[in-house]
């Protein structure tokens, strides 16, 4: 009657959880490194990108010396 909260639903809820979050990961693969710093560098000094495909890390709708900080103070996160 209320539904099947059984233990194989709470493992699927509790990998998402345990994913590390790697803020300046753009490229998506729990890491940060050349990768996502070459997405970095396609959308450099864009000024009305909005996500800015992803490369805009501090969320103001531009790809500046901010988002580079951002990366570099992130640098290697996930290694
Ligand atoms: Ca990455
Ligand atoms: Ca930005």
């Amino acid at each position: 009657m209320f539904g099947n909260f059984g233990r194989q639903g709470r493992n699927a809820d509790d990998e998402q959880e345990d994913k590390p979050f790697y803020p300046a990961d753009i490229n998506g693969d729990e890491d940060t490194d050349f990768g996502d710093y070459a997405m970095l560098a396609g959308q450099w000094q864009e000024v009305v990108c909005g996500e800015c495909g992803g490369t805009n890390l501090n969320g103001d709708g531009r790809m500046t010396w901010d988002d580079l900080e951002e990366m570099a103070y992130n640098w290697l996160a996930g290694f």
